[in-house]
């Protein structure tokens, strides 16, 4: 396979006004009758057209209806000659069948549940048709659906319906037509036997539309929060960016065979059944949560990116980074409660830090617009999701949320029905806000499109007692990543603040004599800069990148002073968070690097325990964010600190911690069970979402701490909740308790869940995971999860099953996955193998989990290495996996 070059871009040699597509829907054999109306592109020399294709059987090719001579060349069908009509326009008509029953890349036209889904994006289409598959050619659909009516009573494609009736022998058709114009990538259909939720609404133009979430008989119960917040998604959107619903029909449908989350089809949005069931029987906050974002992101990539789409897939972040920053801001929206929100933006910070900066100091590290890839599905990654929301969060903030709206509108005026390009997306922003800082530095900030990793901003404080001023020096580096030996500075705005010691807010007072309002933010261009306060009587705390106002790594030499001053009063409620993360790692970290015997330590001092307890009885904070800094730091998090990482002693470490904040804070963990147990009828909002998160750590703990004391109270409360509970999260929390101490009631537990539960397929998701990510007791777990892939429920052809049992383990559970004897890597490359027969998406992100190993202490390291090796050694491999595994080896 050879990568494909940013800079080879050309355009399009022909271009597709309409495509009349035809599906007779056969599981074994579906047959495609694909007729396009097309010319030639006048602004690119002459050329054969090359239409992609794969898998395909190809049974006839006719041009302007005559029979044409064609050739197929690898993956394209090639037409030399082609009509020399006067403006270059002609008919193209393709006939081709498929076996979506065979197709277990779940790309293209698939089966599930005897169901006919599609999946096209990025490059998905071509498994169904021969296509210019790229997202720059962009056309509009007509699409006539046939199929047996008794099997595939529902027949859904892009659009409106325009006609639907009977056929001969039991069969029927449908026929839709989208009157947008749209690249082959939003391309879908789906066929079955499916009930929807339906619910019309009245936009503010007065306009009605039809909104429907389609699901299996039987799920329709849990489908009224996915309808929710669709509802919200399409009020928020016009309330913010005045962006409304362009469709008579917005449809969504969920699967329960699914490579990604969801995908935004036009006017009809492809879920996993992950993002869209839901009641609070079967689905945790954490998935109602999640429903929202998702069913925000998709419905939000109507306007981001399918009336405004990308010109080619090294864009991808475009579309992607601008709407993850569309949904998280409206989830934020969504809080009212100021607390509520920070804990949203801690949340979302935590993802990026333990996916994202390790992605950016590995071997796949990438700019958020890439410069070349061998297998795009490859891309879909933090860096051009989270990593490229950062980037448009920093361009808010440069220009003011006001500012922001302005620019996006002036954003979809230019281009909307175009594909273009990130340069696109920022100069728009720029331009609609011509005094701002991003327009003054636009150039410079472009820099995070183009430079891959994480920039370190290192802080230095100096206090100056007899002219009562404080400066700050800031220094900014970023490391070489794979292709980029040397970084220029990047522009980043540093939120900032200063504490007096008592912990009161300081004014910021500069050298000139002016006071700059809070919240002050300072934008960072140079290599180094100072800045200087004056008028302090002593030396000020700094809170520096307050609201992680960039995605950088901050390097400040704290006291843990000033960290517990932070912690206690910072009004910067990420900051407050991140002190507490601070001195965690710390204590951590000093103990992992070492070498001193860590059997019995207890790596935490007082002062931490004492400022933990006074968090978790704090009259004033909410129990959510209590949660978050009580939480500890991942192992994830901690191996990214270190150069050279022992995955075993991190785990020791960290488990270490865990006990002790268990015994030390016992009383208080059972106070806070007592206080925020009952949260009365459910309802999955932040609030109450944060007493049963915080419950449910308090029940952890309990159970953690009994396993020392050898109490049998705790333990035997959390079965009793498990039984009870009225709700999943907190059935699901205290079963959790149980199976993470390795109490023995949790053999009682496990199979009285299973037995409640063999019929949800989401459910029985969690119940895999939970003991493929459970805490590792003397190497149990590996030979647990071989156990758990001979359950007769456990199918590797599921993604979602797949991800439930083998990615909870290889790349969730670093105590369990990284062993001594290796026999976790051996585990991996098997699997890594194995999906690749099946699904080579998903087994390049199975891949992943050793992205890191060149950091891993021995015997880790070699281990690791000859697990990649040996995945390498295989000569068949796909351009996925191939192209992960060689980078990792690289
Ligand atoms: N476009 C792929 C799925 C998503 O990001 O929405
Ligand atoms: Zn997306």
């Amino acid at each position: 396979a050879t990568a494909i070059h940013r800079a080879d871009y050309t355009a399009p040699a022909f271009w597709i006004d309409t495509v009349e597509l035809c599906f007779d829907l056969d599981p074994a054999k579906t047959r495609v009758l694909n007729k396009m109306r097309m010319r030639r592109n006048p602004d690119v020399p002459a050329q054969a057209l090359r239409l992609d294709g794969e898998e395909l059987n190809l049974a006839r090719v006719l041009v302007n209806g005559q029979g044409a001579s064609f050739k197929i060349e690898g993956n394209q069908l090639v037409l030399e000659s082609l009509p020399g009509v006067e403006d270059g326009a002609f008919d193209l008509e393709i006939f081709t069948t498929c076996a979506p029953a065979k197709n277990t890349k779940l790309m293209g036209l698939f089966v599930s549940n005897d169901t006919f889904f599609t999946q096209c994006e990025a490059e998905g289409f071509r498994r169904i048709t021969y296509f210019l598959d790229r997202p720059d050619v962009m056309a509009t659909y007509t699409v006539t659906l046939r199929a047996d009516k008794a099997k595939y009573p529902v027949l859904l494609s892009n659009g409106n319906l325009v006609d639907h009736g009977p056929l001969d022998d039991g069969r029927h058709f449908a026929k839709w037509e989208d009157p947008f114009r749209k690249p082959s990538y939003l391309f879908a259909l789906v066929a079955g036997q499916l009930v929807s939720r339906e619910q019309r609404i009245s936009a503010r133009n007065g306009k009605d539309h039809l909104l429907q979430v389609f699901v299996r008989p039987g799920d329709l119960d849990k489908t009224e929060h996915a309808m929710h917040s669709l509802m919200a998604s399409i009020a928020w959107d016009e309330a913010r960016f005045g962006l409304p619903l362009d469709l008579e029909r917005f449809m969504i449908v969920a699967t329960s065979d699914f490579n990604m989350g969801a995908m935004e089809n036009k006017g009809l949005n492809i879920f996993n059944t992950k993002y869209v069931l839901a009641n609070q029987a079967t689905a945790t906050d954490t998935d109602y949560a999640n429903i929202e974002s998702v069913v925000g992101h998709e419905y939000f990539h109507n306007w981001s990116g399918n009336r405004v789409t990308c010109r080619d897939w090294f864009q991808l972040s475009l579309k992607e980074g601008l709407t993850v920053f569309r949904d998280q801001e409206f989830s934020l929206d969504l809080c009212r409660d100021p607390s509520a929100k920070a804990v949203k933006r801690i949340e979302d910070v935590r993802v990026l830090r333990t996916a994202q900066f390790p992605e950016d100091a590995g071997p796949m590290a990438h700019p958020v617009r890439p410069d070349s890839y061998i297998e795009i599905n490859n891309f879909y990654t933090v860096t051009i999701y989270e990593k490229g929301a950062e980037v448009v969060r920093m361009m808010q903030t440069l220009v003011g949320r006001d500012g922001f709206a302005k620019g996006m509108t002036l954003y979809f005026e230019r281009f909307d029905g175009q594909a273009v390009t990130c340069d696109d997306f920022a100069q728009a922003i720029a331009d609609a806000n011509p005094q701002s800082e991003l327009a003054r530095l636009l150039p410079q900030f472009k820099r995070w499109y183009s430079q891959a990793g994480t920039p370190r901003v290192q802080a230095v404080g100096h206090y100056d007692a007899a002219s009562r001023s404080y400066s700050l020096t800031l220094s900014q580096t970023c490391a070489p990543t794979p292709g980029q030996a040397t970084k220029e500075p990047f522009v980043i705005p540093i939120g900032l603040g200063l504490l007096a010691q008592d912990g009161s807010a300081l004014p910021l007072q500069s050298a000139d004599g002016s006071t700059l309002s809070a919240p002050y933010t300072f934008v960072m261009t140079e290599a180094t800069q100072t800045l200087t306060f004056v008028n302090l009587d002593a030396e000020p705390v700094p809170s520096i990148l307050r609201g992680f106002s960039a995605p950088v790594v901050l390097v400040y030499d704290y006291t843990d002073a000033q960290l517990l001053t932070l912690l206690a009063f910072d009004t910067d409620a990420f900051n407050r968070w991140e002190a507490g993360q601070r001195l965690a790692v710390r204590s951590a970290i000093t103990l992992i690097a070492g070498d001193a015997d860590i059997s019995g330590v207890k790596p935490l001092n007082d002062a931490y325990i004492e400022a933990m307890r006074s968090v978790l009885r704090h009259p004033d904070l909410d129990a959510a964010f209590k949660e978050l800094v009580l939480t500890l730091p991942s192992e994830t998090y901690l191996a990214e600190q270190l150069n050279v990482v022992d995955p075993q002693r991190i785990h020791a470490v960290r488990e270490a911690m865990r006990s002790q904040l268990a015994q030390a804070l016992a009383n208080d963990w059972a106070w806070a069970y007592e206080t925020y147990g009952d949260t009365g009828a459910y309802r999955p909002d932040p609030l109450s979402s944060g007493r049963r998160a915080l419950t449910g750590m308090a029940l952890s703990q309990l159970c953690l701490a009994a396993q020392t004391s050898g109490d049998v109270v705790w333990p035997g409360k959390a079965y009793q909740r498990f039984k009870d509970a009225g709700n999943m999260t907190d059935r699901f929390n205290a079963l959790a308790a149980l199976v993470s101490s390795g109490h023995p009631l949790a053999a009682q537990a496990l199979p009285r869940f299973h037995a409640l539960f063999k019929d949800e397929a989401l459910v029985l998701d969690k119940w895999f995971a939970l003991q493929a990510g459970a805490t590792d007791r003397d190497g149990n777990i590996l030979p647990a999860v071989r156990q758990l892939m001979k359950h007769p429920d456990f199918s590797l052809r599921n993604p979602n099953r797949a991800r439930s049992v083998v990615f909870s383990y290889c790349s969730a559970n670093p105590g369990a996955f990284h062993r001594r004897d290796a026999a976790g890597y051996v585990f991996w490359s098997e699997r890594v193998i194995e999906l690749d027969g099946i699904n080579p998406q998903v087994a390049a992100r199975l891949a992943r989990a050793l992205d890191r190993w060149k950091n891993l202490a021995e015997p880790y390291r070699s281990a690791a290495r000859e697990a990649l090796v040996r995945v390498a050694a295989k000569t068949d491999l796909s351009n996925d996996v191939r192209e992960v595994v060689s980078r990792a080896l690289a």
